[in-house]
C-alpha cells in the first residue's frame, strides 16, 4: 500500500472534491481518498500493483485539475 499527496489548486468547493473523490474511486486499487477542501489537498492511499500515481493523476486531469505531488 502506498499513499500520495497531491495538491490541487482548482479545488473550489466540495462539488470538486465530489468530482474528484468518484473519478479516482473507480480507479482499480484505489483504497481511500481524502479531500481538504480548505487546504486543496488530496489524500490518496492505493495498492500500487493495481493501480499508479500516473493512473489517479490522468483521472484528476481529464476532470481539468491539475494535481501536483508534494
Ligand atoms: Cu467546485
Amino acid at each position: 500500500m502506498q499513499t500520495i499527496k497531491l495538491e490541487v489548486k482548482e479545488i473550489k468547493c466540495q462539488g470538486c472534491a465530489n468530482k474528484i473523490i468518484k473519478s479516482v474511486k473507480k480507479i482499480k486499487g484505489v483504497k481511500n481518498i481524502e479531500v481538504n477542501v480548505e487546504a486543496k489537498i488530496v489524500d490518496i492511499e492505493f495498492d500500487n500493483v493495481k493501480a499508479s500515481i500516473d493512473k489517479i493523476t490522468d483521472a484528476i486531469g481529464k476532470l481539468n485539475y491539475n494535481p501536483v505531488m508534494i
